[in-house]
């Protein structure tokens, strides 16, 4: 087969797409075959994925794909991070599957700390404490419901979770493992430290394993031509699969979804203090290495807020609201996207309003686009303080900066980051996690040598440089 295709789940927190790549003349040409969107929902007092509806997506969409590519030879699954499905002794998941937003992990934190406290956790681990943590979220699930978690037999992280409901395998892979605040830093095993600081049974996981690899044949009716292959788990692991090297020094990268991911690529854990107190966190890499990085509250505050103005009737569109936005002043007023409050779901723009209340604004006249501009501005603020703190980390401040996924497509963020960084800012791809995927799925299936990655990724993917204006 000179032009072979694959197939990427790349599976986020409110849309899930089936991705087809096909390999010609050195470039991955991608048609999205499906998309599906999906929300957390409460079930009994829980805010709970539709894992059952997501699969039938996923199977919909790949029973599709192949109807439209009857070469396809791989698939692999990505996700969003930090959440698992549990299994019973029989194999079958048990409970909900509840989201890292629930609130179930704050009425827990004290006691989570009172076992493991922050710096313990960091010292144990390398990530960051954060109560969307699945170490967080397996202490709730232990504490608050002692009945269900007396029947679990293992959990898998999600990812994971499908692809074993494609193969049948239990895998634990290392990209999605080191989001969790299970591993030990560099996440090349899990913490026994943490898990029996924290009670977590240590037979609930097998052992963290690289990716890279094939998983086995698929299982699934009418999908069996499909090799099930391990590209990256996690989906900004795959984003950054997706990003071209720098060659003039580190290479930074901001993955720009309902999340800011903002980091740079390394071989080794950052573990000094000052990396703890900035609120540095240590993932891994889907191939090798490590991405240390922030996990700053990213384009879900607008998302919140398109969220309520839709529901009230008002200006939603995101085309529409940027535009409004670039003709908005600046108002000079900002909010600081690290408060927790922002990370909550519901009642956004008034969250947004107060905050700048408090500060003196008159957020009577404030229209949609004042606060679209708000947020993006403050959101490019927010970046100029982390590629900082990450140029002090490393010792090395980045000549440009790869600014991914669904974000790069907001030119007004794309330009207000380069003004506040002042290097060019390189937007796109805004696919990144699927290109990231089929990419590896190549490599993997011997399509591809990894020493043509930056070639094809150079001829794959659609970017636009923004420069930092002059004023
Ligand atoms: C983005 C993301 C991010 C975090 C969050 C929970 O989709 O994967 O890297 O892990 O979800």
């Amino acid at each position: 087969m000179d032009t072979p295709t694959a197939l990427a789940v790349d599976l986020g927190s409110s849309s899930g797409r089936i991705i087809a790549g096909t390999l010609r003349d050195g470039a991955i040409d991608e048609v999205e075959v499906h998309r599906f969107p999906h929300e957390a929902r409460e079930v009994d007092g829980y805010l709970c994925w539709d894992l059952d509806h997501i699969w039938s997506e996923v199977v919909e969409g790949l029973r599709e794909a192949v109807k439209q590519f009857p070469d396809a030879e791989s698939v692999s699954v990505d996700t969003w991070g930090v959440d698992f499905a549990l299994l019973g002794p029989d194999g079958r998941r048990l409970g909900p599957a509840v989201a890292y937003r629930d609130e179930r992990t704050t009425r827990t934190l004290v006691r989570f700390q009172e076992r493991l406290n922050d710096e313990s956790a960091w010292a144990a681990t390398g990530i960051a404490p954060a109560t969307i943590n699945a170490a967080n979220q397996l202490f709730a699930l232990i504490a608050e419901e002692p009945t269900l978690a007396e029947q679990v037999d293992q959990f898998l992280f999600l990812p994971d979770y499908f692809t074993y409901l494609l193969t049948g395998e239990l895998v634990w892979s290392r990209s999605i493992a080191s989001t969790s605040g299970l591993c030990r830093p560099g996440a090349r095993d899990f913490s026994d430290e943490v898990f029996g600081a924290l009670g977590i049974p240590r037979r609930w996981a097998g052992a963290v394993t690289p990716e890279h690899d094939v998983v086995g044949p698929c299982r699934i009716e009418g999908l069996t031509q499909l090799t099930v292959v391990r590209a990256g788990a996690h989906d900004t692991a795959c984003a950054v699969h997706a990003l071209q090297r720098d060659p003039s020094g580190e290479t930074y990268f901001l993955s720009c979804g309902s999340w800011s991911v903002l980091g740079v690529l390394r071989d080794d854990p950052l573990l000094s203090d000052e990396a703890r107190a900035l609120g540095l966190t240590n993932e891994a890499r889907a191939d090798a290495g490590l991405r240390p990085l922030f996990n700053i509250t990213g384009l879900w505050i607008l998302q919140e807020c398109q969220r309520e103005w839709r529901a009230e009737g008002g200006v939603h569109d995101i085309v529409e609201l940027i535009a409004l936005a670039e003709d908005a002043p600046s108002t000079g007023y900002h909010i600081d996207p690290d408060e927790p409050q922002f990370a909550l779901p519901k009642d956004m723009p008034n969250r947004v309003t107060r905050a700048l209340a408090a500060q003196g604004a008159d957020v009577a006249s404030f229209t949609e686009g004042d606060i679209v501009r708000v947020i993006l501005e403050s959101l490019a603020r927010r970046y100029a303080r982390g590629v900082a703190d990450l140029a002090d980390l490393t010792g090395s401040a980045p000549q440009q900066l790869n600014l991914m996924g669904g974000g790069s497509r907001n030119r007004l963020l794309c330009q207000l980051t380069a003004d506040a960084l002042r290097v060019p800012v390189i937007a796109g791809p805004a696919e990144a996690s699927s290109l990231g995927s089929l990419l590896a799925q190549f490599e993997i299936m011997g399509r591809v040598n990894a020493t043509s990655r930056n070639a094809v990724i150079a001829k794959s993917a659609r970017t636009v440089v923004f420069e930092p204006s002059h004023e």
